[in-house]
């Protein structure tokens, strides 16, 4: 354990110095990390994010663009050559198409290199030529964030956590009778481990399908390859005293360490250790829509996502990563497009709220966090319609299900965000005062002018935020 933690350390500190050294001498390599819980919006966001940097006409608020020092963007190899490529080309063609659809749900990490040749800023300008620099960008299921919270709890402290919160979640009840008749204590049988498994996973997905995001152990709902293999094998138990060896209790604690060991701390050590800046995706008109218990869900979830970027409350995180740290990370509400802009700002706030108990924190500094409502891709135009005499702001865009237009108003988000949070914190069952919905539009047919990328919103700002600075 310790040698394994020295070790890991000393491979971070010398690829670090190896990264230091080529950046100063060749060309800087900006590493962005784009997470959010499933759903949140993140292939649609890097989509669009490289689409609008190879052709830049609507990307104003990035300061590299709007004094025109941006020569040209173009798709490179990317440089790690075991992470699956982000499929860029595929999910543009589906979002920007004759016939245009969202993009197919995408389940593990992958990368793409964006590179920008970029002419010289101030004084320089002039005389030396241009240099280039790399957007990495690195997409990971915000679920595998949730894993870190394992690193610092024994299988006995989880499973009893686990079983506590699921206790009367009437989604859980099944899971929950299995879990209270199976005796830890008697000798391991494989079936029955498998039985416990598959049914704390079915509970897993119905609880992901009603807006809770509390589903730890992440890779449980996004196994990849790791399906069936013993380190997903496994769920929470009654804890025991003295389970003696060969029982089920041990060899599920055992699988619980061999995850932990095998799939989390490989994340963390090599792929989010090297994150630069950070964007975390959240779909809260989504959990405002779901109602009070799904946005409080999304709050605690959040703060435990954020608590993967405060290394220091949690010394194993520290020790993988090495002492580097992000240092920028936006928050960002995406969908906007479903609210007229005036109703921006109240959603910012929500996300901010959201997010404040996390960025409060004193250990939280060195890094510089914002929050933002953004659209990665528009699929609604602006209306102001009457209404029982009143002029009310709608959005208009065509609808996924139906593919006919429809004007909608989504209900008036409070200014005040604990309107929200309060009753959400309290376990209110439904909002007092208000109703929201939510539809779903398709994106819309693009008629964009040679030059321009696909139609966003606050985009730009969010490119500026992460990475304008180095560019
Ligand atoms: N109107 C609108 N809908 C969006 C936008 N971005 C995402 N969506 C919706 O959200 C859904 C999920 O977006 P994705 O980008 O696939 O989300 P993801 O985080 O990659 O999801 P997974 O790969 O399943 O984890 C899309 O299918 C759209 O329905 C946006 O800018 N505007
Ligand atoms: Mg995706």
């Amino acid at each position: 354990m310790v040698l394994g933690t020295i070790a890991d350390n000393l491979t971070r500190r010398v690829e670090n110095a190896g990264a230091a050294v080529s950046e100063t001498f060749f060309e800087p390599v900006v590493r962005l990390g784009v997470t959010g819980l499933s759903r949140a919006g993140k292939t649609v966001f890097i989509t669009s994010l490289v689409a609008n940097l190879i052709d830049r006409g609507r990307m104003a608020q990035l300061a590299a663009v709007s004094q025109g020092r941006v020569l040209a963007a173009f798709l490179q190899p990317q440089p790690d050559d075991t992470l699956p490529r982000f499929d860029y080309e595929t999910h543009l063609a589906a979002m920007t198409g004759s016939d245009p659809q969202w993009p197919e749900s995408t389940r593990a990490i992958s990368e793409l290199r964006l590179s920008l040749r970029l002419r010289s800023g101030g004084l320089l300008g002039g005389i030396s030529g241009p240099r280039t620099v790399h957007l990495d960008i690195v997409d990971y299921p915000g679920e595998w964030l949730l894993d870190l919270s394992l690193l610092s709890r024994s299988y006995s402290e989880w499973s009893q956590q686990m079983l506590d919160r699921i206790a009367d979640r009437p989604l859980a009840r099944d899971f929950m009778s299995l879990a209270r008749e199976t005796d830890g204590n008697t000798k391991l049988e494989e079936p029955q481990a498998q039985a416990l498994a598959q049914n704390y996973t079915a509970y897993l997905h119905a609880a992901r399908e009603a807006g809770f995001s509390d589903c730890t152990p992440g890779r449980f709902l996004l196994p990849g390859d790791l399906a069936g293999s013993p380190v997903l094998t496994f769920a929470p138990l009654l804890p025991q005293d003295k389970a003696a060896r060969g029982t089920l209790w041990r060899e599920m604690e055992r699988r619980y360490d061999a995850y932990k060991r095998q799939v989390v701390r490989p994340f963390f050590r090599d792929h989010f250790s090297r994150i630069d800046r950070q964007v975390v995706l959240v779909d809260a008109l989504g959990a405002i829509h779901a109602g009070p218990k799904a946005v409080e869900d999304l709050r605690r979830t959040m703060a435990e996502v954020l608590g993967a970027f405060r290394p220091g409350r949690n010394s194993m995180l520290t020790s993988l990563l090495g002492g580097k740290r992000v240092d920028k990370i936006l928050f960002a509400a995406t969908k906007a497009d479903h609210l007229h802009h005036t109703q921006h700002p109240q959603l910012t706030a929500i996300m901010e709220a959201l997010t404040r108990d996390a960025r409060d924190r004193a250990d939280f500094a060195g890094a510089e966090t914002a929050a933002m409502s953004l659209a990665a891709l528009r699929a609604t135009v602006e209306e102001t319609r009457e209404h029982s005499g009143k002029a009310l702001n709608v959005v208009r865009g065509r609808l996924l299900e139906t593919g006919k237009q429809a004007a909608f108003y989504p209900g008036e988000l409070p200014s005040d965000p604990n309107r929200l949070l309060a009753p959400a914190r309290e376990g209110a069952e439904q909002w007092l005062d208000a109703e929201y919905s939510f539809m779903k539009f398709a994106p819309a047919p693009l008629s964009t002018r040679p030059g321009d990328g696909p139609p966003h919103i606050r985009l730009d700002r969010a490119a500026q935020f992460l990475f304008g600075d180095r560019l």
